[in-house]
């Protein structure tokens, strides 16, 4: 997979050559590249800003700079408009960090985990000249993406978690793929609590089921506390679980929690 990142902070962007996708990069997995803006600009002062039209608070960022550094990154397919419909499937997508964009969830990572060439436009101030969203449209696959509701005064960060759960999905980056499969968020449910040695530890006891040496016992009880974590933490996540995923001894576990918190309510 080819990464390209945008930024007028590309050192910002430097822990990605770190652990597993610096490694991922050594192994010929993933080809990434962070480019400068300001190296597509042409003044003495690398202006990438300018006050907005319609007047307001802060700054925006100005169309140049950008539309020749996409010419740069997405090539020589980017010049000629493209249909949606026409465009082949290696076509580059372009992501465009955004707090007013669609929510980066598992299934966005694994969505563009399948795709061969994504660039990521990292805005600042206040955003970038709509234009340039609408320009690379007409190109590429464009998708403004916001990683939670709240406000960063950037898009490298959110770049950085984004690269981090793509890359981690790419085949040979995790050397255990097993690992991938009961994680938080794969089929809906969150994590179960994991422990290790010692059996005892400051007062505190591992879970005896799991000494107990009975497979079935340990993934029933590890099952049960992945709905029971879920429904206390993330309701919304076992409400937006698909019909079938949850068989009778779920729904029991469930039930029981819901009578165990009306018994405990107050009044
Ligand atoms: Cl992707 N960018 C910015 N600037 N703020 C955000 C965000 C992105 N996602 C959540 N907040």
């Amino acid at each position: 997979m080819r990464l390209d990142v945008l930024s007028i902070f590309p050192e910002y962007l430097s822990p990605l050559q770190l652990s597993l996708i610096g490694r991922a990069q050594e192994k010929g997995l993933l080809d990434l590249g962070v480019h400068d803006l300001r190296d597509w600009t042409h003044d003495r002062h690398r202006t990438v800003d300018d006050t907005p039209y319609g007047g307001g608070a802060g700054m925006v960022m100005k169309p140049e700079p950008w539309g020749e550094a996409l010419d740069h990154v997405l090539g020589a397919g980017a010049e000629a408009p493209v249909a949606s419909h026409a465009r082949p499937p290696a076509a580059p997508v372009l992501i465009v960090p955004s707090p007013a964009g669609e929510v980066f969830t598992q299934a966005t990572a694994r969505e563009l985990a399948a795709r061969e060439h994504l660039v990521f436009a990292c805005g600042r101030y206040e955003g970038i000249d709509h234009r340039v969203i609408d320009w690379a449209a007409e190109r590429a696959e464009v998708r403004m993406v916001s990683i939670g509701d709240y406000v960063l005064n950037g898009g490298e960060v959110a770049v950085m978690v984004m690269v981090e759960a793509i890359a981690r999905l790419l085949p040979g980056v995790i050397g255990n793929p097993e690992s991938l499969d009961e994680e938080s968020h794969e089929d809906g449910l969150l994590e179960y609590p994991v422990y290790t040695k010692p059996a005892e530890w400051r007062g505190h006891e591992v879970p005896p089921v799991l000494l107990s040496g009975d497979h079935g016992k340990v993934a029933r009880w590890r099952r049960d506390e992945r709905l029971r974590r879920t429904a206390r933490v993330r309701p919304d996540l076992l409400a937006a679980l698909p019909a079938g995923v949850l068989d009778a001894h779920d729904r029991r576990v469930l039930a029981a929690l819901t009578e165990e918190r009306e018994e405990t309510a107050p009044g």
